[in-house]
């Protein structure tokens, strides 16, 4: 039985890979950091009572910042194939903790490496780093490829430059079998909640479940190429099969713009939209609607820009060409932008009329159930 270390068990591609692996027939073992709540929502259909049998899913506590936790962990696991999932993932976010995010993405990338060669493991154990589409910021040339020039435009990038070739180097000085994954963006109904798609998906549920009035985005020019999540852990996979390591991009090669996500994201909800106004007085209004949903009527703004969600330098557009992989690897790609719409937004409604009915019935019993704060938030 093959062992595999996932860092990031509890992110939304740790939890894609963890599944991917158990059914593969691995043996899993994912690194968790503590925390003052439960945050093992996305994987705790995986985890069982140690006390009882179940699937070899197993979670240790380490930190990407924390040397010793993850040496600990890495000798007591002696893993086949290390997965470095784990990032402070959120672009916008990175510019208000640079630092944090360096040590975390940048140096956390090293820590793992050279705990492989403090405890002799360069043989046996093979390497994956997520890399990310993030790299070429400033794009040099349309689509990119494994050869395009990188130019970071975010402290969350250039952290991310440092783990790109820190693995390359790695590999080159020590022989170690490491590569980059450098994948476009991946969405899925676990996507984080802040990060566009899922914050759009879960923002139009709420709302047509009376929860919520207006959504509130930054930047809608900005234009992505957007797959599914489970499709691009399969990618991740796949390439530790290889002999040799490589690095690969992982992408549709469809673009599209954060206001094409909210027109399609609204159509599920019988709504079309009309834009009017330009920069920050740009506004979603309801032009037509099918009468679905009772507390979503003609005439009514429901999308409205706010620049705090404007970064200090933007990446105005990606888009991936990942035919080295489909050359190499045989990966294409299975689900469409539009079917990756659709699953957000059936996820997301259904969360937020079950949510909506715990609510109501909180007030009969004053229970406070999870997700109705929120639900609430404006
Ligand atoms: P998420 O933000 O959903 O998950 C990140 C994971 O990293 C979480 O499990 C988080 O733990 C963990 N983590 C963060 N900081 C630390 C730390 N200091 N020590 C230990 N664990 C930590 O990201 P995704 O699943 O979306 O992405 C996975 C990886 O792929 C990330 O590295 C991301 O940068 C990269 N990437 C993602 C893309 C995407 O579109 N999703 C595209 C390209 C690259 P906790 O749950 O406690 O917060
Ligand atoms: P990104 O994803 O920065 O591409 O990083 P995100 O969904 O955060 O932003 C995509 C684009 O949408 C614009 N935008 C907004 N973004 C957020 N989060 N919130 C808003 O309100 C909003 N309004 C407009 C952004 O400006 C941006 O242009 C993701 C992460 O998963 C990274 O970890 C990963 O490396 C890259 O994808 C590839």
């Amino acid at each position: 039985m093959k062992r595999a270390l996932i860092t990031g068990v509890t992110g939304q591609d740790g939890a894609y890979l963890a599944e991917l692996l158990l059914a593969k027939g691995y043996e899993v073992h994912g690194l968790k950091r503590r925390t003052s709540l439960f945050n093992t929502d996305r994987i705790d259909h995986l985890f069982h009572d140690p006390h009882v049998a179940g699937l070899p899913f197993y979670l240790h506590h380490g930190d990407m910042i924390d040397s010793s936790s993850l040496i600990r962990v890495i000798a007591e696991v002696r893993p086949d194939e290390i997965y470095n999932l784990a990032a402070q993932s959120h672009v916008g976010v990175s510019f208000e903790q640079p630092e944090y995010t360096a040590n975390s993405d940048a140096l956390g990338t090293l820590r793992l490496l050279e705990a492989i060669r403090i405890l002799g493991l360069e043989k046996q154990t093979r390497f994956y780093q997520a890399s990310t589409s993030e790299l070429y910021g400033l794009v040099k040339e349309t689509p990119q490829t494994e050869e395009t020039p990188f130019h970071p435009r975010s402290p969350y990038a250039v952290a991310k430059l440092y783990a790109y070739w820190i693995t390359v180097n790695y590999r080159e000085a020590y022989g170690l079998h490491a590569c980059n994954g450098i994948l476009f963006n991946h969405e899925s109904p676990l996507r984080g909640e802040t990060f566009v798609t899922r914050k759009i998906t879960r923002a139009l549920a709420a709302m047509a479940a009376g929860g919520q009035d207006c959504l509130y985005l930054g930047n809608l020019d900005a234009r992505r190429d957007w797959g599914h999540a489970r499709d691009y852990v399969e990618m991740q996979w796949m390439m530790l099969q290889q002999e040799k390591p490589e690095d690969f991009v992982i992408a549709t090669g469809v673009q599209h713009s954060v206001r094409d996500f909210v027109d399609l994201a609204v159509s599920h909800l019988g709504l079309r939209l009309e834009w009017q106004g330009q920069g920050t007085d740009e506004k979603g209004i309801i032009a037509e609607t099918d009468g679905r949903f009772p507390e979503l009527v003609p005439g009514m703004v429901i999308v409205r820009v706010d620049p705090a969600y404007y970064r200090p330098a933007e990446v105005e557009t990606l888009l991936g060409d990942a035919t080295k992989a489909r050359v190499k690897l045989g990966w294409t790609p299975r689900t469409t932008f539009a079917e990756v719409v659709e699953e957000m937004m059936a996820a997301d409604l259904d969360l937020a009329f079950r949510n909506a009915a715990l609510a109501g019935l909180s007030t009969k019993v004053s229970l406070a159930p999870a997700g109705t704060a929120a639900l609430m938030q404006r």
